[in-house]
């Protein structure tokens, strides 16, 4: 756990579609998470096989790649204290269903397969999906002029 852990996020097309890429994002920002690289994109077949191959065989894989490809996405990375765990909470459990209120699913969703949200799992797998989207002049470093009052 650092201030410089780094998580994965992406609006997923269902968010995208339903305007609430704004609302979305807002939540990560104002946690406190720094926003260090972010783009609009149409995820491509490759880019879904390398970011979902840990789901490749599962039942639920084809449609989770026609999904993810089949309208734009915004794609982020963040950083900050305990980056993973803190993207996990702000978008909860896996289906809306089992979200508690206040979390991004559980406030927006309904459906598991239209969860409006990716954010990576462990620190291992973010720096994974990171690298699947993002080169590395595309991680901007900067410093916020907040950040002593983010941290002690
Ligand atoms: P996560 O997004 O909460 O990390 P994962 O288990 O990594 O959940 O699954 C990746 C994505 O695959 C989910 O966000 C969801 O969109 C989709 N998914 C997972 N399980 C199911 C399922 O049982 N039915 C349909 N879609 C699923
Ligand atoms: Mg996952």
């Amino acid at each position: 756990m650092s201030v410089n852990e780094r998580s994965f996020i992406m609006v997923k097309p269902d968010a995208v579609q339903r305007g609430l890429i704004g609302q979305i994002l807002s939540r990560f920002e104002s946690s406190g998470l720094k926003i260090i690289a972010m783009k609009f994109i149409n995820v491509t077949n490759e880019l879904a096989e390398n970011h979902y191959a840990i789901h490749k065989g599962k039942p639920f894989y084809d449609k989770l790649v026609k999904f993810i490809t089949s309208s734009p996405v915004v794609s982020l990375v963040v950083e900050g204290l305990n980056a993973v765990n803190v993207g996990r909470k702000l978008v909860g459990a896996t289906d809306p269903f089992n979200s508690n209120p206040g979390t991004i699913r559980g406030d927006f969703g309904l459906d598991i397969g239209r969860n409006l949200v990716h954010a990576s799992d462990s620190v291992e797998n973010a720096k994974i999906e990171i690298n699947v989207y993002f080169s590395d002049e595309e991680i901007i470093n900067w410093e916020p002029i907040n950040e002593q009052w983010l941290y002690e």
